[in-house]
């Protein structure tokens, strides 16, 4: 069999192994032919010595993705009558590059939160897939924003892709965070995406009363009316 990476050129050579017939002649080695498939054509020569041979060559690139074997046969007939064939089988087995990008499921994901959530709460899952194998669609995220402080209140779990709480969260501060986040294989590939998370309140405020205060007392013949206080 043969392997290839799915990003061989087209034009790429597969030199077969000859067929050996031993009749010569109008008996002898006439003609290959190939299963009829997407990627691969037949080319036929003859060695100095007249022997005939043939080599595939790649005229549409692999994709490992949509098929990541190619089972083919070789036929070789003779010139004879009846005419006489040998088969063989060419298994083609496509090695994965890295050409493609991990994808996140959702372009923007929404949660809520309680305000004073204690740290490790829950917040949502993202996730990205990635249509390579191994090493090359195993995706790991991060904040892609870190400049905005928003990691000191949240945290994203490379592997995982959990986001939870990890800092103090007040809904008098701030109503709605939006994190960015972004998805990257190990080949460097990436995907963005956001998260818009909204904080619900908590009644975590007694009502305070303030008063006006004067600097200078009430005169007992203030007229009706006057201002006293202010709740
Ligand atoms: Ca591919
Ligand atoms: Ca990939
Ligand atoms: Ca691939
Ligand atoms: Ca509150």
């Amino acid at each position: 069999g043969f392997i290839s990476h799915e990003s061989a050129n087209t034009g790429s050579r597969f030199p077969l192994t000859s067929a050996e017939d031993p009749d010569v002649g109008v008996n002898g080695l006439r003609e290959y032919f190939l299963t009829e498939n997407d990627n691969f054509v037949l080319k036929q020569n003859s060695n100095a010595d007249g022997k005939k041979y043939a080599e595939m060559v790649l005229q549409k690139p692999l994709d490992r993705e949509t098929n990541p074997h190619l089972s083919l046969k070789l036929i070789a007939v003779d010139g004879g009558s009846p005419q006489r064939s040998g088969t063989v089988n060419i298994d083609v087995t496509v090695l994965d590059i890295n050409d493609n990008a991990p994808v996140f499921n959702q372009s923007v994901y929404k949660a809520t939160v309680m305000e004073n959530s204690p740290r490790d709460t829950y917040v949502t899952t993202v996730n990205a897939s990635d249509a390579d194998i191994g090493s090359n669609s195993i995706v790991t995220y991060y904040f892609s924003d870190l400049n905005s402080g928003l990691s000191d209140l949240f945290r994203i779990d490379e592997k995982t892709g959990v986001i939870s709480i990890t800092g103090s969260i007040d809904y008098e501060k701030d109503k709605k965070y939006e994190l960015r986040i972004e998805g990257k294989d190990q080949g460097g590939l990436t995907d963005s995406s956001k998260v818009i998370i909204e904080v619900t309140d908590v009644n975590d405020n007694a009502p305070t009363i303030s008063v006006m205060s004067f600097t200078s007392p009430v005169s007992e013949d203030s007229p009706p009316g006057t201002t006293i206080g202010i709740i």
